[in-house]
């Protein structure tokens, strides 16, 4: 077969995954590809737990800072938490070991709006970014590098770093070639200039990313698949809260004020995500369009079906199955489908101006809208904000969906005060649950905490919220947002002492 490293300087440094983890020394911060299990180095990272276990074992402290796109694998995230060695991790995760980790105090844990990260990076607020290590698809004859399944915060990882370590990955689609746009136009204030995006299809940057062949000290084979997680059929709950939406949207159709394709979807991580992307593919819409981080199989097979014309995304997110019908179709997703750089897929400025209807998971919203995506009881890191926030305050319609309770029941996921906030009352206008939609646009705090009570809450927790609302308004100490001090978080209190709110 034709080598996937064409460029014949970088063949010169190929090398094994233990001799290139051996380059990585102890206290340096270090730059990895991948978002959503899509595109993480497969061989180094496991190399370098190696390598630390082995310091650990002769008395050393060895620790690195890791930085991605977003959440990886377990050869990554997972094989480095277990030899706790991570120092900090930035901006986004979901491996069950990491979160250990974290919530064990163990692990330092920056959770970043997605769409900052590389701006951060080239301010140095993070301080310097010592390497970084990258999966591609293959090298070009003049040494381009071309991308893998997510660019995440590769390019600037690559600007950034002083030494670069490459995976080429003979796992991924070599068609992959030619889908990516990786935009070289973004500098910081006060030089900046508009993101000529109009389009979710739009393309005005390169098809690879850039890198001077003397910073690439080691190149590494692989053949390996991403985290390729399966979804599960979507269940009763998620159906209806996609059943309450796709109502939603057609009421809006109807009142003209979305048009009939709709308006470019962002559509968040999980099961409820897919089952809204199942109902909007036996739905009324058509010609609809995506301008999302991620590509999960409901909008490949939206692609597939012809509901949706065009996909802007930074990363796939993909079950075997559906990874297999890319691969095989490769030339017809390259049509529709453009992979950009996070801080491009996720921009606020493009966000806003396309209108984007963002679509997001979240673990419990209050009874005037805040909304909390990333902790349990208040203290307890889940995965991360990941794009929710940047997409819930630019976009053009922002919404939340939750089943209306968790752990069978004993948690009301609607509540008095949320115990962590994300996206507070001014960026969330709709909440869904199982139960029934609030719509929030226009209405002040008391009529919104009247709306999701009787629209979102769960029939078996609905009477207490609403006698925590009437004695909140009956207490006269504030009648802007009423809440009763020592009563605004018991819920949370009382499932801890209690296991049930
Ligand atoms: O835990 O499996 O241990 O029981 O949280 O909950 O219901 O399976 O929902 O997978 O859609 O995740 C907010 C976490 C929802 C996700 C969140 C427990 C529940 C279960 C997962 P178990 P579900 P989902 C694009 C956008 C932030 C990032 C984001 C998320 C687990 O959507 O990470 O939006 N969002 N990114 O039992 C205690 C509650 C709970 C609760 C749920 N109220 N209290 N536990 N759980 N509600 C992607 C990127 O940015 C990369």
């Amino acid at each position: 077969t034709e080598s996937r490293i064409r460029c014949p300087k970088l063949r010169q440094r190929i090398m094994s995954a233990r001799d290139a983890a051996a380059l990585i020394p102890s206290g340096v911060n270090v730059g990895m590809s991948g978002f959503t299990g899509a595109g993480y180095p497969k061989a180094v990272p496991g190399a370098l737990a190696e390598h630390i276990r082995a310091a650990q074992a002769r008395d050393e402290n060895f620790r690195i800072s890791v930085w991605t796109g977003a959440s990886t694998a377990p050869e990554l995230d997972g094989a480095l938490a277990e030899v706790n060695g991570i120092q900090m991790r930035l901006p986004y995760q979901s491996d069950p070991l990491c979160r250990q980790k974290i919530n064990d105090g163990h692990m330092e844990y920056m959770d970043i709006h997605l769409s900052h990260v590389a701006q951060h990076a080239w301010s140095g607020f993070y301080g310097k970014l010592d390497i970084a290590v990258i999966e591609v698809v293959g090298v070009t004859e003049d040494g381009r590098l071309i991308p893998s399944s997510s660019v995440g915060n590769n390019k600037t990882w690559i600007d950034q770093a002083d030494k670069v370590i490459l995976e080429v990955n003979h796992g991924q689609s070599a068609g992959l070639e030619g889908m990516h746009d990786i935009y070289y136009g973004t500098a910081l204030p006060p030089r900046r200039k508009p993101i000529p995006l109009t389009r979710p299809e739009e393309r005005f940057g390169e098809k690879y990313l850039i890198c001077p062949p003397e910073k690439i000290i080691a190149v590494v084979e692989t053949n390996a698949p991403d985290r390729n997680s399966r979804f599960s059929p979507p269940d009763e709950n998620s159906q209806r809260i996609a059943n309450h939406l796709l109502d939603f949207f057609s009421r809006e159709v109807e009142a003209k004020r979305l048009p009939p394709e709709l308006l470019p979807l962002q559509s968040g991580v999980g099961n409820i995500a897919n089952a809204v992307m199942a109902g909007l593919n036996e739905g009324p819409f058509n010609n609809m369009t995506a301008f999302t981080e991620v590509l999960q199989d409901g909008m490949l097979a939206m692609l597939k079906s012809g509901k949706l014309a065009k996909a802007s995304a930074t990363a796939f997110s993909l079950s075997p199955e559906a990874n297999e019908e890319l691969a095989n179709n490769i030339d017809f997703y390259r049509d529709r489908i453009v992979l950009r750089s996070q801080e491009i897929s996720n921009h606020p400025e493009v966000i806003r101006r396309l209108g984007v209807i963002a679509l997001n998971g979240m673990i419990e919203a209050d009874i005037y809208g805040n909304v909390n995506s990333t902790h349990v009881m208040a203290s307890r890191i889940m995965n991360g904000i990941g794009g929710s926030g940047d997409f819930a305050r630019n976009g053009y319609l922002s919404v939340f969906m939750t089943p209306s309770t968790a752990k069978g029941g004993t948690i009301s996921t609607i509540v008095p005060m949320v115990s962590h906030v994300d996206h507070t009352e001014h960026d969330v206008q709709i909440v869904v649950t199982e139960q029934g939609l609030a719509d929030l646009r226009g209405l002040p705090p008391r009529q919104r905490a009247l709306n999701i009570i009787e629209n979102c809450a769960h029939p078996d927790f609905r009477p207490q919220l609403r006698d925590y609302f009437e004695r909140a308004c009956n207490s006269k100490r504030g009648m802007h947002t009423p809440h009763l001090l020592n009563e605004a978080l018991s819920w949370h209190h009382r499932y801890e002492a209690f296991g049930q709110m």
